[in-house]
């Protein structure tokens, strides 16, 4: 393990994961707990800033964790933690408000306006400063890198600008990280509405694949997918983002690349394409939900705990060192 790179990323609890987080997000995880210092993150105070209920988060704790587990994350060598087991995110999170975030800023990130809409005066405070809690996440442990979807960069390029403004106040404290964001498969589309990013919190479920959906539920999801006009099997992602999407699955689920199965889709139509697509997404959750189901409650909460003790060190080390800094030590 080189402990000079430290990699920081989560996925917060609030609905079933898509294919989309694990396209996006947890797929580039694995390979990089070789080569550096990963932190896994299931970031729960996250998931209670949209509505949600108290059961079905506590289930969806572990769920994410033995997902983690699935996708090939390795507890001996990574560090796998439930944020709110660790109480200097929040702690940190209230300094960060204090120093280095605005209130402009955080008006302008896209997904406090997605998700509030027009009710930007009467959501819940929470909501509008989740960022400053994500800063407080990724700062905590001196990360270099954050391996996420395309949908948060932005998020951290603020948390670049809190580091650095805190840094400018109080001196060098922060190291100031960087995203890492996939070249193809970063942005996975709504299969109802290409337009729009694939989401599990979406009202419509033909609109994304689960990690964890009935195998046949998923198929038809795919062969209900919609596609835009013309015949040929082309990527084309301006002119027609749906079968652009659909390749993309396609070569990241399947381990191809996207000009080699245009090449092969020569002169076949958009049945054939979709029915193949269809197999390649149940092959793939198929063995995913294998390994899934044979972990056990008892392995999840054993692998959260051994989590908690190690990122618990980390944060407490930092956490020390930011209040005498600050002033109240
Ligand atoms: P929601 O859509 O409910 O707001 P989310 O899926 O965007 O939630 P998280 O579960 O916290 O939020 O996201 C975990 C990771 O998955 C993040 O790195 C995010 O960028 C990535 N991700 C989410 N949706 C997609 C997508 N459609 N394509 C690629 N990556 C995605
Ligand atoms: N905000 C992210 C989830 C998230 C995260 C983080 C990702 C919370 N803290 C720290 C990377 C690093 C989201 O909504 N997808």
């Amino acid at each position: 393990m080189n402990q000079s790179k430290t990699i920081f990323s989560g996925v917060k609890p609030s609905g079933d994961l898509t294919i989309g987080n694990y396209i996006g997000a947890i797929s580039q995880w694995p390979e990089m707990q070789d080569k550096y210092r990963c932190i896994f993150s299931i970031v729960d105070y996250h998931a209670i800033t949209v509505k949600y209920q108290p059961e079905e988060l506590r289930k969806r704790i572990l769920e994410i964790t033995k997902i983690y587990l699935a996708s090939g994350i390795d507890p001996k060598k990574s560090i796998i933690f439930q944020q709110s087991a660790v109480p200097e995110h929040t702690e940190l999170a209230w300094i960060l408000g204090c120093s280095g975030s605005y209130i402009a800023d955080l008006k302008k990130m896209t997904q406090f306006k997605d998700k509030a809409g027009e009710k930007q005066n009467s959501v819940f405070v929470g909501l509008f400063t989740y960022p400053v809690l994500m800063a407080a996440d990724i700062l905590l442990y001196d990360t270099q890198a954050v391996p996420v979807g395309d949908d948060q960069k932005q998020h951290v390029e603020l948390t670049r600008d809190i580091a650095k403004r805190f840094n400018n106040k109080y001196g060098p404290s922060f190291v100031v990280p960087e995203a890492i964001v996939r070249k193809e498969g970063a942005r996975i589309m709504s299969l109802t509405e290409p337009i729009k990013k694939m989401s599990k919190s979406a009202s419509n479920s033909n609109s994304y694949i689960s990690l964890l959906d009935d195998i046949e539920v998923a198929k038809k999801k795919i062969m209900k997918a919609v596609t835009d006009s013309g015949t040929n099997i082309d990527y084309d992602s301006a002119d027609r983002p749906a079968l652009a999407n659909l390749l993309t699955i396609y070569a990241q689920l399947g381990n191809r690349q996207i000009p080699r199965l245009v090449k092969d889709y020569q002169g076949k139509g958009y049945g054939e394409f979709k029915k193949d697509l269809a197999e390649i997404v149940a092959k793939f959750l198929t063995d995913f939900q294998n390994k899934f189901n044979n972990i056990s409650n008892k392995e999840a909460q054993a692998v959260l705990e051994s989590g908690r003790q190690q990122a618990s060190a980390l944060a407490q080390m930092k956490m020390e060192k930011i209040r005498k800094v600050i002033g109240v030590r």
